[in-house]
């Protein structure tokens, strides 16, 4: 079987949401045979030096969990967010875990999914989007990874008190997926099975992309009471509430 979550926004101010997590890693992610973890696993990352932090062991304990897993003989795939998209090379080799490419395909005997974190398709948050559009080149990425690590801490600390005041003067629509957008990249997909994370409205939609029913299954956000993952067993999709 095959277990996908996402949005867990893991942080140390939130010790619930990492107890669910460490149980889910050392229980009910045991019996998978892949865990995709489709972004925001972190509640910010502000670069993979933060395993090596003497102050804040919080990253490194969350990585040596799932490390385990992989070691354990689970195949786990990490997919960048929003919110932790500089998660690099030395986090893969520190837990075991492939960086996976936004979107993904998977191809399973049985059907065809495609795997985004889901933020590249809210178009209508154009000012989101520009920052996407910035944050994402390589230039960018290395410059602000050259900054100590200090500095970097605050600046995405900084980034998150900026977007939570833009978000409360953003129409609810905005903060979810474009219609169009995704009928466009469900057509350029092969009307595969779409799984994303990102938007927290957890449902299943049924779009007809040219004539074509395609699923689009929304994962949940976790918090500190509650987690939930989505199982494939091999035929169909089930969703698993987690405490
Ligand atoms: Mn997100």
């Amino acid at each position: 079987m095959i277990l996908f979550i996402s949005d867990l926004h893991l942080a140390p101010q939130a010790p619930g949401v990492s107890r669910i997590f460490l149980d889910f890693l050392g229980g009910r992610a045991r019996a998978a045979e892949q865990l995709f973890i489709l972004g925001d696993l972190f509640e910010a990352w502000p670069g993979d030096d933060c395993l090596d932090d003497p102050d804040d062991s919080f990253a490194a304990m969350i990585v040596d969990a799932l490390h385990d897993l992989a070691a354990a003989g689970v195949q786990l795939s990490v997919m960048h967010g929003n919110r932790d998209f500089l998660l690099g090379e030395a986090f893969a080799a520190r837990s075991g875990a492939r960086l996976l490419p936004d979107p993904c395909v998977l191809s399973l005997p049985a059907w065809q999914f495609v795997l985004s974190h889901g933020d590249a398709l809210c178009t209508d948050d154009h000012e989101y989007q520009a920052f996407r559009a910035r944050v994402r080149q390589a230039d960018w990425q290395s410059a602000f990874l050259a900054r100590p690590l200090a500095e970097r801490k605050e600046a995405v600390r900084a980034l998150r008190r900026q977007s939570e005041a833009a978000k409360r003067d953003k129409a609810s629509f905005v903060m979810d997926v474009n219609p169009g957008a995704t009928d466009d990249f469900l057509r350029a997909y092969g009307y595969a099975s779409l799984i994303h994370g990102h938007t927290h409205r957890p449902a299943r939609h049924d779009h007809l992309v040219d004539g074509i029913h395609v699923e689009r299954w929304v994962l949940s956000d976790w918090n500190d009471e509650q987690g939930e993952c989505l199982c494939w067993d091999g035929e169909t999709l089930i969703r698993e509430h987690l405490r």
